[in-house]
């Protein structure tokens, strides 16, 4: 049941949705405001008709609770999945040198020759971030999004002497203390700095709520990639909703996925009418190190997906 509404919802975006141009000049099938529900009691709903990468779930979401927006850290894990991102900082800069990377996720996608080019400069750029601080330091970051504001929300003149705050710590004692509080909020769109960020927050918002026992977790995503980033990012809050329900003493709720523009890009057609063909396995589990006392405290060992069984993965182009 959980999957299949992850089936149904795309095969609704390529029915029912609008041809809609984008800012990546990709073009897309999207329907504007949907939601999925997902029983995280049934199963974790990382999707099996396509393999998807628990590793890369799991050292992304480490890196937002590190408060961390430098993709140093996920160079280091093996995860690549923010490079394009950080890359357009050294290339659109002055201190790049190299052949003209204008457009590089276009060209990238429709010239092999290009391509080749690219991959050199990238495999530069990645080898620079993990081995050169000064470079890591100007160019690694992705901005105010995610794990910097989720843990060190800037604050402004008005109160500045509280310095920085961290939402994910207010968050997990505010659970402790208030279950019944409609205020349990995170947020990763500071409306001054986010704009400028080179991908402003998907995730935007998500609110947590405790009822009979269980806690739940409801996200709203601006702009659902469906199906790339979205299946990542239903892995990444289910696990999230795990972790900080292990550490406020509740068992898992619902993850409730609400979505603004949920879009399949052109290019990703065939690769989802594939995997809408194929059939579905039985969801997988997780288990998290129960001997480990803050959401905080968390390694890639101490997190473990079981008994997942999946079709074989399926390639698609992210477009940039
Ligand atoms: N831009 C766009 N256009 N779509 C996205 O989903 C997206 N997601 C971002 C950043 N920018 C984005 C961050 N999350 C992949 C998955 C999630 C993600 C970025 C990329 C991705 O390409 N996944 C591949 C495997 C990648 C790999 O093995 O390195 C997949 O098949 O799931
Ligand atoms: P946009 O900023 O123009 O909306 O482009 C962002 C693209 O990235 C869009 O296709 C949505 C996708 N995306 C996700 O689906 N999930 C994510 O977690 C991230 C970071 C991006």
């Amino acid at each position: 049941k959980n999957e299949q509404q992850y089936l149904d919802l795309a095969q609704k975006v390529l029915n029912e949705g609008a041809l809609k141009g984008d800012r990546t000049g990709t073009g897309t099938h999207s329907l504007f405001g949907t939601q999925m529900r997902f029983d995280l009691q049934e199963g974790f709903p990382l999707l099996t008709t396509k393999k998807v990468y628990f590793g890369l779930i799991k050292s992304e979401l480490l890196w937002f609770l590190r408060g961390d927006n430098n993709i140093r850290f996920l160079l280091q894990h093996n995860n690549h999945i923010w490079d394009e991102w950080a890359f357009k900082n050294w290339v659109e800069s002055d201190q790049y040198t190299g052949p003209d990377m204008t457009n590089f996720g276009h060209r990238a996608i429709e010239d092999p020759e290009f391509a080749a080019t690219y991959k050199i400069q990238k495999d530069i750029f990645v080898d620079k971030i993990l081995n050169d601080d000064d470079f890591m330091a100007t160019f690694g970051y992705v901005g105010d999004v995610y794990g910097k504001l989720w843990r060190n929300w800037e604050t402004t003149s008005l109160n500045a002497d509280e310095g920085t705050i961290d939402q994910v710590s207010r968050l997990v004692h505010d659970i402790k203390t208030t279950p019944d509080s409609r205020r349990l909020i995170l947020t990763a769109w500071n409306a001054e700095t986010t704009p400028q960020a080179p991908l402003p927050s998907c995730h935007v918002l998500s609110q947590f709520y405790v009822a009979d026992g269980k806690l739940s977790v409801q996200l709203y995503q601006r702009s659902g990639d469906f199906f790339l980033g979205v299946p990542f990012n239903i892995a990444s809050y289910s696990l999230l909703l795990h972790m900080v329900a292990a550490q406020t003493g509740y068992e898992v709720g619902d993850f409730v996925h609400t979505i603004g523009d949920a879009h399949i890009y052109n290019n990703h057609v065939d690769q989802i009418t594939e995997q809408l063909s194929r059939p579905m396995h039985q969801l997988p589990k997780i288990w998290l190190n129960p001997e480990v006392k803050s959401l905080f405290d968390y390694t890639m060992d101490d997190i473990k997906i079981l008994d997942y069984e999946s079709e074989p993965a399926i390639k698609a182009p992210v477009a940039v």
